[in-house]
């Protein structure tokens, strides 16, 4: 609703009606009306719904035991557990004390109903990749009953839905701007809602450092909170190895940071991935090849392609933290049994998800070019150009894994280098510079090829730099940000986007706040329909959406001058 229909309606309502209940309602709407040039009524969800229109009509929340959430199914657990995080404490923002507004009806039952049958509604299923409109569509009526009581509706298609309309939920309720009266308040709401993209994600490094499985399990919750449902592990990279394999068990061994400790063992993994699943997001694992495996030398040295004069990494030790350049050697079939062997462990006994992300990204080229052992491999195969020892890698490398039963994802750098690919295989976009290399440019081209496409060039969170940087996060598009509109199989072929957080400069210490409210803004930007809301509009609600997270103990940093209530901070 926009700022003028609000107070517009607001000033209808005062003039047309004279009962009790109604004032005080006015009188509460009046003390949390937003200050001037803040448009956002309070109990606004983000990410924006399809369609979301409420009136003034508001029920209060009295106490705990006076909440109670009735679903048709009781034997699924995803409900269950869901149910049990979205508990009166979670819509009161854990305030302690709440009292019911006196002159209010009280909302008292919130009905879910999703279809009876587990095939239907996929009860103890993982989430998959699912362009359908209904995989995580539902719909929320907040009304009177027939008998004229407030009730709450929350209908789904499947139980990933039903998680999605929760979290919307539990986003209209709002607290009386009167801080000291403890009052709660929910508007009578029609809610009908779908994801833009299927595939809206976040891509964390956990090899540039640590991250203790405790912080990745919040930034899985506050991923929940703004509908994302992928994380894309970058688990390992040329600093660390802390996966923890059972086939080749030295790899972390000698390439975890503190072997042992900092590390995740395969229940640990596992631990991790039913966390992401009980909240709809699936685990994507990203193991990085041929290039950024420097690791891999600590305890397989025979795995690497020596580098020669001008070829050695001049990552280390001016630049130590800029990736070092040892690449594995495509040369020789040892690197492929090895990697055969790793990836068949990943994929039956680690992964429950279709996709491995293979990786592909920043081949140094130097130091291939410098190995007499390169040279001699291209004379053999009648190689005239480094990229074919690249196509070379990447198409046994994905015919292997795609034996395995698995699905690819990579980075774009074989297209830039002109290897071909089968079309199954999603081209995750990265790079942005100017022109030729825009990642417009990269993407249109990947689109033009026929690849089904991730967007991740606009919404690199690991920079940082003063000012309202969400903004650009926000004003990034698929669609509306290229030059021109796409014939609609192209559109087709635009599978999403993932936020990136590469971790040099990052660990435990700033991982929340340097990812919170920021990817909120690529999440609505994944989530809500093109052009939705402008900057200016969202920017209040991104607000909100940051003090709601801080109620829920998520360390979402400010987006611009002002205050949370006491008890979110
Ligand atoms: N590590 C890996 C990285 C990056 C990539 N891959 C990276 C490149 C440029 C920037 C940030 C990160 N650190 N394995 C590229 C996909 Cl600006």
């Amino acid at each position: 609703m926009q700022r003028s229909e609000f107070i517009l309606i607001v000033a209808v309502l005062i003039t047309a009606s004279c009962t009790t209940s109604v004032v005080g309602f006015l009188e509460q709407i009046a003390a949390r009306l937003p200050l001037p040039g803040t448009p956002s009524p309070p109990g606004s969800p983000w990410p924006l719904p399809r369609a979301w229109t409420r009136n003034l009509n508001v029920a209060t929340l009295s106490s705990k035991d006076n909440f109670q959430y009735i679903s048709n199914v009781n034997d699924c657990r995803e409900l269950n557990v869901a149910l049990g995080r979205y508990d009166y404490e979670i819509l009161t923002q854990k305030s302690g004390r709440v009292d019911a507004a006196s002159g209010f009806p009280i909302l008292s039952k919130v009905y879910i109903h999703i279809p009876e049958n587990a095939r239907q509604n996929l009860c103890g299923e993982f989430p998959k990749l699912n362009r359908s409109l209904a995989y995580e569509s539902y719909k929320i009526v907040v009304g009177n009953s027939s008998e004229g009581v407030p009730i709450a509706n929350i209908s789904a298609e499947t139980i990933w839905g039903a998680l999605r309309g929760l979290e919307t939920f539990s986003q209209l309720v709002w607290r009386d701007r009167d801080w000291s009266a403890n009052h709660y308040y929910i508007n009578f709401t029609e809610i009908n809602d779908s994801p833009r993209y299927p595939h809206r994600g976040l891509m964390l490094d956990t090899a540039r450092h640590y991250l203790a499985p405790r912080v990745i399990k919040q930034v899985l919750d506050a991923m929940s909170y703004n509908k994302l449902n992928v994380f894309h592990w970058h688990i390992i990279d040329d600093q660390s190895f802390p996966f923890v394999s059972r086939t080749f068990p030295e790899l972390s061994d000698k390439g975890a940071y503190i072997p042992g400790v900092l590390i995740y063992d395969p229940p640990t993994v596992q631990d991790i991935i039913e966390e992401a699943r009980l909240r709809g997001i699936r685990v994507v694992f990203e193991f990085d090849t041929p290039g950024h495996t420097l690791v891999f030398k600590k305890s397989h040295p025979e795995l690497l392609t020596p580098c020669y004069g001008d070829g050695v990494n001049p990552g280390t030790p001016d630049y130590p933290n800029h990736a070092a350049h040892e690449i594995l050697d495509p040369t020789k079939e040892n690197t492929y049994t090895f990697m055969k062997d790793l990836f068949t462990e990943v994929f039956h006994n680690v992964t429950k998800d279709e996709y491995l992300h293979l990786g592909m990204d920043e081949v140094y080229y130097a130091c291939w070019k410098s190995s007499p052992e390169i040279k001699s491999f291209m004379e053999k195969n009648n190689y005239t150009e480094v990229n074919q020892v690249q196509e070379h890698y990447t198409k046994r490398h994905l015919s292997m894994v795609q034996s395995l039963g698995a699905k690819a994802i990579i980075w774009q750098d074989p297209l830039d280098y002109g290897v071909q690919l089968d079309k199954d295989v999603i081209v995750q976009i990265w790079k942005s510079g100017t022109g030729e290399t825009s990642w417009q440019t990269y993407f249109q081209k990947a689109l033009d090829a026929g690849y089904s496409t991730l967007l991740s060039s606009c919404w690199y969170l690991n920079y940082i730099a003063y000012g309202e940087t969400w903004r650009q996060y926000y004003e990034c598009d698929p669609e509306l940000s290229l030059p021109k509109p796409l014939p609609d199989w192209q559109k087709e072929l635009i599978l999403g986007g993932e936020a990136a957080l590469w971790a040099e400069y990052v660990d435990a210490t700033n991982v929340v706040s340097r990812l919170f409210p920021y990817l909120g803004a690529v999440a609505e930007k994944l989530w809500s329909t093109a052009n939705s809301s402008s900057t200016d509009d969202a920017m209040w609600r991104l607000d909100e959406q940051r003090c709601r997270m801080l109620g829920r103990g998520i360390n979402a940093q400010p987006i611009f001058n002002g205050y949370c209530f006491p008890g979110e901070i």
